[in-house]
Formats: C-alpha cells, structure tokens, sequence
C-alpha cells in the first residue's frame, strides 16, 4: 500500500495555490480548491518513456501525426470534413460547414459542426455495417454477471431488438426530441435502449444504476422525460440491486411526468411492484413490434443525449451532446487511439451510466465494426481473477479501464492474472483519472507482458470523447502522461490571469476552439453553461483541471483545481454531499473535502456541525451516511465523517477549505496562514476531535 499512497509537490501546489488567491473574482469563486497532485501523477520528474512493439495502422510515427495534427488545426473544416466521409449522410454538409464563438466577450457561446448536413448516429452504428456485409459479425458480447451466462448479439441481431424498441417508442408518443431516461443495469438492452432513442431523434437521458431514487428523480425531472426505461433489478456479484422499486420511489417525487415505465424482466430479479396503467413489460411489449424502423434523418445539431454530470457549485449539470459532431469524435477517436478496426473485440469496463460507457462502449466502438464487450458483473466477483478470465474467454484485444481497478487488482495479486491467457490483448487503455506510475507498470508488465503500449485517455463528459491521449505505438509513452491532444484539439496551459504558458510549466488546462465533440449547453441552462465553463477565462473552455507541460510538448493531467472530487473515477461534487448532509435534521452545517485513497483515487472526508441538542454518536455518523446514499448513490457515500462543533471560517463566515483539507491530510504542520480565521481555537479543537 505504501508504495501506491501519493507524493506531493509542494512546488506544483503552491504556484496554484498561489494563482486563485491572487487571482481575479470570478477565477477565485470557481476555481477554490487549489491543486492537489495525488498518486505521483505528474508529481515527479518524468520516468524515461517506455517503447512497444506495436505498430499502428494509420500512423507510421510522430512526424506524420504532427503533420496531420498540424492541418486538423489550421483547416479544421476540412479535416473533419474527409474524416465525415467514412460515415454516412443522407444530406451532405455545407463545404465551409463550422461556426463558433468561444468568447464571451463577444456575445453567446454557440458551436456548429457539419452545419446543412443529416444523418443518423444509429443508421451509421448498425445499418451501414450490415449493408456492407458486417450483419453476422457479433456487435455485443455479453458476458453476465455469474460466470457462465453469456450472450452475443450480431449487428443484424442488435439492429432487429434495436428496431423493435424504436418502434415501441414511436408506438408510445415519443417523437423527435423527447427525452427518455433510461435506468438499466449492464444488459445489452441498454446500448440497445442508447441505440434505439437515438434511431428515432430521441434524446437519451441515462442514469447510472448506483443513483438513489432522489438523484432519479432530479433527473427525470430535469430533462422532462416521457418514458423511463427499466428493468426488475440486476446482479453486482452475490447483491441485487432493485432498479424498479427505486424508480417507482422516484417516480412518486415527480408524479404526472412520466407516462410509461417500460421493464425488463431480469431473470435473476423476478419481483417488482407494478403500477397498472403506467408500467409495462419489456418483453411482451416489444416481441409483437417490427424488426423493421424507418431512420429519423436529423440534423447535424440535433440533440444526441444528455447525461448529468457533478460541478464545484449545485446540483448537477446535464451535458448536452449533438449529432453530428459527437458522432465524428467518438467514431475517430476510437479508431485512431485504440486503432480499432472491424472484427476487433474490444472491452470497456465502464457501466452506461457515465460517458465512458457512452462514447467507448457504445457509439465508438460500433461505428467502427467492432466487437463490444459488455460485463454485467463486478470485477472482482466470484474472484479477482475475473477480468482476467473475461479477456482470455473473449480474446480481448483492445482493454480500457480505470485506473482504481488496476490498483484495486495490483492488491489482490499477480497469480491472479498470470494465471489466464492474456496473448490477444494489443493495447490498454485507462481514463478517469490520473495513472500513478506504479499502477501504470504493474499494467503495463504484468497484464501486457511488456508488449502493448497503454493509452492513458485524458477527456471529461464535457468533452464527449478524448482530447488529450496517446496513440498507441506511435510515440514512446512516458508512465502517467496523457501526452499530446487529439486531432482538432488545441489545449493551452493559462496562468491565473487566463494568459497563455509557453514551453515547459504548469498551469490550468483550457482549450482554445471548438473540437466537434464539444458539449453544446447544460439541458435548459445556456447562462449555466457559460459561467462554469467560458467565463473563468475568456476565449477558452475551461476544463477545471490543471496540468504540467514538458519541455517535449507533453501534457501531465494534474487532477481538478475544483471543488469536484474523483471517487474511483467518478465525479463528485463537495456541493451535492454537503447539501445531502444538512438534509439531516441535526446536521447545522457540513463541509466536505477530499483525502488521498491508495484505491479510490480520492475519498469523501466530512466535518460536520451538529445542531443544538443533537449528540454526536456513531449511530449518528450512520445516520449521515446512510443520506448520502440515499439522496445521490452510496458511491458517494463519504469515508470518515469528522466531527466538528466549530468550522474554521474567516470573519466574513466563509470556510476555509485549505485548513479542512490539511487536517483530513494529517498534515497540520503545513496549514499556512491561518491570522484570517475568526477563531483560530477551532482549527486545535479539530486536530484533538480526530476520529
Ligand atoms: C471521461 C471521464 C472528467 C475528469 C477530468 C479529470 C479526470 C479523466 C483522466 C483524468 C487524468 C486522465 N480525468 N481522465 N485525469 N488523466 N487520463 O472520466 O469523464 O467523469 O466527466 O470526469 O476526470 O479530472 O476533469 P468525467
């Protein structure tokens, strides 16, 4: 475990620490949390970078991806333009078919990709493979929860079930532009349910399983969805999660909204309440629909989907995808940085519910003729070996997972991979997170015996797919180093006064044009939208993360200079937990922050204020977390809960984060400035609280 616990700069964290005190008002409220490098990421001098023998498709080397990176920049209309044609457009784009404004200053942020265009991302995902002779090649490998039940699914298999579900939709009054939220464990129903929204102009709205009926509910309610897709429950190893009994607690917080409640009937869930009327069975409902459905043409703006995601400030955001331009990211990115082609099998280890499962589950890996893996189960169950065994079944060739399952598995043990055949896999890929050096070896030697290069995936649900990644073999990678954007993509490192670094340094991550993949508004909140994301430094996107650039070019992702907090490689907003908390009738005041985990990436560490007359016990501390989990998911559930009659505020009654953050660290010897506390006692009364 030691080896996996972090080390900090203290170099990095000051020069960012240093920047939001001093910076200018809307910098500061935004970016509070000053930068915290956890797990080595970035924090060290960079390992020598480690060469494979893999050898790209497309690329020969650095000096032809150059070359192409330079031109997808100069003449972004045009590089997009070629790599559009290997889709498919029922009506063609207009040649000079991009439009902007990234500043603020000049008005409202719009961004427009393949602009007169029409087409159709499931028509592109399914038809055009079938058409050109890829119908009996398996589209999704299913491989369930217990070891044993498995299924695979062919294109002309997924395009039938596909077409079904569209057509029950069209049946149920969902058209063009209705949204449909879809709360389903990892079946193929639901890159299906993805799939089949996306086949008649409706706009998916996913919500991953582990949310509670509270954060359903929020949800459904936000983006106004008709219909609500579902099944009994479903399996994580020996526990089965009741999805339908969750959704009809969260229905009844938003009664007269949503119409129909569509169920799969998950055999290994059979129970479920029924509301008659609303609630109906998947399987009796779709068995008498056609296997046939005409394709709605869309414009190339059409709304795509929309999935919620955490910010530094209240509740969370609903990121809006378009057509057109998140089907060329996620189709290019895929077949550039995992150099997937046609026939390959490939396995995403991400659930649905997050835009990992999106764009490289789904949309990425089907546009390109793949085989897509997609596991019901918990890794570890019935063993640590399962992933292992997965890949050895399959014949995995192309593996992308996070970075807190490879430390999770580094735990458990060698034998357990080298126990499996793992001779198909070619490349590794990670996202979430940043990939400690140690973890990234241990992945690099011991799962791909030294012979595949990794790709570690720098991109954010915002951005739709990836932005700054590797190719693999196509440059010698360096342990932990996101390395150098995508095609189309210009990334700058700013100083706190939103100027542009050159050469080697560190500073806050923001882009400078629209790439297409772009999030185009938060769901019924453009000013939202421009505030988090635009106004923080004018003329560029603003990421919320800060980075390191080498003197080669390279990008070192640093983590969030934010408010959010990355719990195994989910987003979290100290926000959300905080008003979670004060929900409870004797929570005065909660503040949350976060704390290095050897496994988790970053924990939940909160103080709490009790209430006048509310004692603090530990059933208490029950109390609290059991809330959290309740109202958001019990992955946000915080790791210690620390007990805090005072909270260090400043005179004007702010909290000092930066103190909290020390204590949780036990790194009180490093707490700074500490003469603008109103009462400088209470930051000694919580080193004595300590849990
Ligand atoms: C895809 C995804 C986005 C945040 C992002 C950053 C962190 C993702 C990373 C990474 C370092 C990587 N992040 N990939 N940090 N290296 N390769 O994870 O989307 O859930 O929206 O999270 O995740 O902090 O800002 P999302």
């Amino acid at each position: 475990h030691c080896a996996l616990s972090a080390h900090r700069t203290a170099g990095t964290r000051s020069f960012l620490s240093r920047a939001w005190e001093l910076s200018e008002q809307p910098l500061k409220k935004l970016v509070r949390r000053p930068l915290r490098l956890r797990l080595e990421a970035g924090a060290h001098e960079p390992m020598e970078p480690v060469s494979t023998p893999y050898q790209h498709s497309l690329l020969k080397d650095r000096s032809q991806y150059d070359a192409e990176w330079r031109r997808s920049v100069e003449d972004p209309a045009g590089f997009w333009g070629d790599m559009a044609s290997n889709y498919h457009w029922e009506q063609q784009f207009e040649t000079n078919h991009q439009s902007e404004n990234f500043d603020v200053r000049k008005g409202k942020i719009f961004q427009k990709w393949f602009r007169g265009g029409k087409t159709n991302l499931t028509y592109n995902c399914l038809d055009r493979h079938i058409e050109r002779g890829l119908g009996d090649s398996p589209a999704l490998l299913w491989e369930g929860n217990e070891p044993g039940t498995d299924k695979v699914l062919t294109y002309k298999q997924v395009h039938a079930a596909v077409c079904q579900l569209a057509n029950w939709l069209k049946a149920n009054g969902i058209t063009k532009g209705d949204a449909v939220a879809i709360y389903l464990p990892m079946l193929p129903e639901l890159p299906i349910a993805m799939l089949a929204c996306a086949r008649i102009g409706a706009v998916h709205s996913v919500i991953f399983g582990g949310f509670s009926s509270d954060a359903l509910a929020s949800r459904v309610k936000n983006c106004e969805a008709k219909v609500v897709i579902t099944a009994t429950g479903g399996m994580r190893g020996k526990k089965a999660i009741p999805l339908k009994r969750i959704v009809d607690k969260g229905l009844a917080k938003v009664s007269g909204l949503v119409s129909k409640v569509l169920v799969y009937k998950n055999p290994d869930v059979p129970e479920c309440d029924w509301t008659d009327g609303r609630d109906v069975w998947w399987q009796d409902e779709l068995a008498s629909q056609s296997t046939d459905c005409a394709v709605e043409w869309v414009e190339s703006e059409h709304p795509l989907f929309t999935l919620y995601t955490s910010g530094s400030t209240g509740q969370p955001k609903g990121v809006l995808h378009t057509t057109g331009g998140y089907m060329l990211m996620a189709g290019t990115t895929t077949r550039y940085v995992f150099d997937l082609q046609p026939g390959d099998v490939y396995w995403c280890t991400a659930d649905c519910g997050w835009i990992t499962g999106h764009t490289y589950l789904t949309y990425g890996p089907l546009l390109n003729g793949a085989a897509s893996v997609v596991f019901e189960g918990q890794p570890t169950y019935p063993d640590a070996g399962r992933v292992w065994a997965i890949v050895q079944k399959y014949k995995v060739k192309q593996l992308y997972t996070a970075p807190t399952l490879i430390r999770a598995l580094i735990n458990a043990g060698d034998q357990w991979v080298t126990k499996y055949d793992r001779s198909s896999l070619a490349i590794l890929g990670t996202v979430g997170e940043p990939i400690n050096p140690i973890a990234w070896q241990w992945y690099h030697e011991v799962v791909g015996e030294g012979r595949c290069p990794i790709v570690d995936t720098y991109w954010q649900t915002e951005t739709g797919a990836h932005i700054i990644t590797p190719l693999p073999g196509v440059w010698p990678q360096p342990p932990g180093c996101a390395s150098l954007p995508f095609f189309g993509v210009q990334p700058v490192m700013l100083n706190e006064k939103g100027e542009e670094l050159q050469g080697a340094g560190e500073g806050f991550l923001a882009v400078k044009a629209s790439w297409p993949s772009t999030l185009r508004t938060l769901f019924g909140d453009h000013a939202r939208y421009e505030t988090t994301y635009f106004q923080p430094f004018k003329g560029y996107y603003f990421t919320g993360d800060g980075t390191r650039r080498d003197k080669e070019g390279r990008y070192w992702i640093t983590g969030r200079v934010d408010d959010v907090i990355n719990v195994s490689g989910h987003r979290i907003g100290t926000a959300e937990v905080e008003a979670a908390l004060t929900e409870h009738p004797g929570c005065s005041e909660a503040a949350v922050v976060g704390i290095e985990h050897a496994v988790k990436g970053q924990g939940l560490y909160a103080y709490i204020t009790l209430k006048e007359g509310h004692e603090y016990t530990d059933a208490l501390k029950k109390e609290l977390v059991n809330i959290v989990r309740s109202q958001i998911g019990a992955f946000a559930a915080p790791d210690v809960i620390h007990w805090a009659p005072g909270l260090p505020k400043t005179r004007s009654g702010k909290i000092m984060r930066r103190v909290l953050r020390k204590i949780a660290a036990k790194e009180e010897s490093e707490l700074g400035d500490t003469s603008t506390l109103a009462d400088p006692a209470v930051v000694d009364a919580l080193i004595a609280n300590r849990p």
